[in-house]
């Protein structure tokens, strides 16, 4: 642990919850958010930062996290937060650390770890934000981790498509008519794979699921520990712009996971580990058809036989073609697979 004098670049030691009976009961999001009900998101904050623990600072990008979070006059955060503008997750945490830093070495305020987490949803950090969370990655002297929420949509505008959107979803800028079925025809980018691959000074990448909570708390208690710039990627699912029933939130993170669409891994300095269900997954165990996951969402209520057939070849080839399945993307050998007419 740091002292006054001593400060360098310690971290917080968070050490890995064993079970759920062991989890921490105190709160640092609360009751005051308007999120909509079954909005996994909201869940992903509560656990962020209970992982976290109090001595912590918020900053969140715009989007649902921010807006429906800081309705006038009221929040659910307990710990400090701030918001930042739509594409600088990444400048936020660094500046922030940074800031800490020079206030502590100059004697300004007490010298402790704190921990720095900015989050942004898949709008703002795997497109708009993507150069800034780059850059922040390469600071290894500076203690922060950037979550990025990913509900598939810039969901807060009324579910327009981003980056990380399925192919073929249903989106107020992609809707199915009579003359195009498909619109929106673009694989949804990698962005965990592409960020641990790419970021030599950056120690831990990972991606996570809340319906696997504790495992999920873990990670964020490991990337804080880990120290340095860390990543993780939460996939969750929004039932207003997935178009499902609230009810199925928790369901539908679990089928991502076991058809494969959406694999549990880490990568820590440079080492990947599968883990959960995926790990499972990897040692044999067979996948759910994505059919199971997809038909129970309104945004793909329009795909045909085909349009299933398309999905799941191209989730068979993540898993059976690339250089580390749902990983690394590069192809042991050429495959293409057709588009459907
Ligand atoms: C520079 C800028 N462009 C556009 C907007 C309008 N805007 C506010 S929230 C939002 C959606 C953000 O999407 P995402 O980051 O995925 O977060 P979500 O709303 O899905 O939680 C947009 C486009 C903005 N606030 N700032
Ligand atoms: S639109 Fe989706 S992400 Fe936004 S508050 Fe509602 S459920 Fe949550
Ligand atoms: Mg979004």
């Amino acid at each position: 642990m740091a002292d006054a004098t001593t400060f360098t670049n310690d971290t917080q030691v968070l050490l890995p919850f064993k079970g759920v009976k062991k989890v921490t009961l105190e709160e640092y999001f609360t009751s005051g958010h308007r999120t909509c009900q079954g909005c996994e998101s909201a869940l992903v904050m509560k656990l962020m930062v209970k992982a976290a623990g109090p001595r912590t600072i918020v900053l969140g990008s715009t989007g649902c996290m921010y807006v429906a979070n800081t309705t006038y006059y009221t929040t659910p955060w307990v710990v400090p937060w701030m918001h930042t503008q739509l594409g600088s997750s990444g400048s936020a945490a660094l500046g922030t650390a940074a800031g800490l830093k020079a206030l502590m070495r100059k004697g300004k305020m007490k010298a402790e770890p704190i921990n720095v987490i900015a989050f942004c949803g898949d709008g703002g950090g795997a497109d708009m934000g993507l150069a800034a969370i780059s850059a922040t990655l390469t600071h290894k002297e500076y203690n922060s981790l950037i979550l990025l929420y990913d509900n598939e949509s810039y969901a807060n505008t009324d579910i327009q498509l981003s980056g990380l959107t399925p192919y073929g979803a249903h989106t107020t800028f992609s809707p199915p008519g009579p003359v195009k079925r498909i619109i929106h025809t673009r694989w949804k980018k990698n962005v965990a794979g592409m960020l641990a691959a790419g970021h030599p000074e950056c120690r831990y990448v990972a991606t996570v699921c809340a319906s696997y909570a504790v495992e999920m708390m873990n990670r964020v208690r490991r990337a804080l520990t880990i120290g340095g710039p860390t990543f993780i990627h939460s996939l969750d699912p929004c039932p207003k712009g997935w178009d499902y029933d609230p009810m199925l939130s928790h369901e539908l993170g679990e089928l991502a996971v076991e058809t494969g669409i959406f694999p549990l891994y880490e990568v820590e300095d440079g080492v990947v580990k599968y883990y959960g269900k995926t790990r499972a997954i990897v040692d044999g165990r067979p996948r759910k058809p994505v059919r199971e996951y997809l038909l129970k969402q309104g945004r793909f209520a329009h795909f045909t036989e085909d349009d299933l057939a398309y999905f799941q070849a191209k989730v068979d080839e993540m898993w059976n073609n690339w250089e580390l399945p749902g990983v690394v993307a590069f192809r042991k050998q050429p495959s293409e697979i057709p588009l459907p007419a």
